[in-house]
């Protein structure tokens, strides 16, 4: 058992579990990065409900959203580190995974700070629905995003995490990954999505998609409806296009979008302690 507060040893041991030869591509990060942003993406501005703080994905409610299948996956490989730690909250831990996966995936460093509890407020459970669905257009992207509080640059940035990882047609019925070299974080997704020719195709599950034959790979690379949206409206295609252009850029403003996504709906004050994590019994968790 690690003393309480010791982030270094959660972080290390999270680092030791991202190998996994048998999973996916041999690599639990990007699947880490999708239950940290969907443990934040329910949050809603106005109400001030949903967000990272509660880990509500552990129950049902949440946890069985359709949009969540297979963050299962993540969980369990998450468990030992829990385990090992048990001062250590699930909110936590699970925004502390996906940032020290982007960055040992060769992403930017994103700052993070802890204090997150895990008491689920019934009265601030996220209704289901509150997560994007990538059949949709760039109306929907909007909806979905606007209402945490982002923009449309800040949109575009965060959407270039789909450099990682790959769809499943067992959990959202779309397949395939988006890059050729799924588990190594870089702006490939914005240079794919500007240089290549994506072909609308219609999988046997009745799922659209846009795909891309790659030769090399002999696999076919594919792109999402929501993702082509980007590239085809006229606010969101200039980021598109800055961050085909510039990895220096989209990492400095990926990494900002990313660092506000984890921190919606919690209140610090200038030490950085939550103020709001006021249903907790004693307050603030150290
Ligand atoms: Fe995503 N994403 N995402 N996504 N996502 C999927 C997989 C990943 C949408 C839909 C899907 C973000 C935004 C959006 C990841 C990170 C982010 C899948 C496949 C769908 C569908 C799930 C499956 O079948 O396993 C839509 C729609 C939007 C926005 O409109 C944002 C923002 C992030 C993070 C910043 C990552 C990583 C994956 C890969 C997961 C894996 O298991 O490999």
């Amino acid at each position: 058992m690690s003393n309480s507060g010791n982030y270094e040893a959660v972080a290390a041991d999270i680092k030791k579990l991202l190998h996994q030869p048998e999973y996916d591509d041999g690599s639990a990060g990007p699947v880490l990065v999708r239950l940290a942003w969907h443990s934040a993406g329910t949050y809603d501005a106005e109400t001030d409900t949903g967000g990272s703080n509660g880990a509500g994905m552990r129950y049902e409610a949440e946890g069985g959203d359709p949009a969540n299948a297979g963050l299962q996956h993540a969980r369990t490989f998450l468990e030992p580190v829990k385990e090992k730690h048990p001062w250590l909250t699930y909110a936590d831990l699970w925004t502390l995974a996906g940032i020290i996966a982007i960055k040992e995936m060769d992403g930017p460093t994103i700052p993070w700070k802890p204090g997150r509890t895990d008491y689920v407020d019934d009265s601030k459970l996220p209704p289901r629905g509150r997560l994007p669905d990538g059949a949709q257009g760039a109306d929907h992207v909007r909806f979905i995003f606007y209402r945490m509080g982002f923009n449309d640059q800040e949109i575009v940035a965060l959407s270039g995490a789909h450099n990682l990882g790959r769809t499943h047609k067992d959990r959202s019925g779309f397949h395939g990954p988006w890059v050729p070299n799924p588990t190594r974080f870089s702006n490939q997704y914005f240079r794919l999505m500007v240089e290549l020719e994506w072909k609308p195709k219609t999988l046997d599950n009745g799922v659209k998609q846009f795909v891309h034959y790659d030769e090399d790979l002999d696999e076919e690379l594919m792109m999402l409806p929501s993702d082509l949206a980007l590239i085809q409206d006229k606010e969101f295609a200039p980021w598109v296009k800055k961050y085909a252009a510039d990895k220096e850029l989209f990492y400095r403003d990926f990494s900002a979008a990313f660092a506000k996504l984890v921190e919606l709906g919690i209140k610090r004050d200038e030490s950085g302690k939550i103020v709001n994590a006021d249903n907790v019994k004693g307050g603030y968790i150290s």
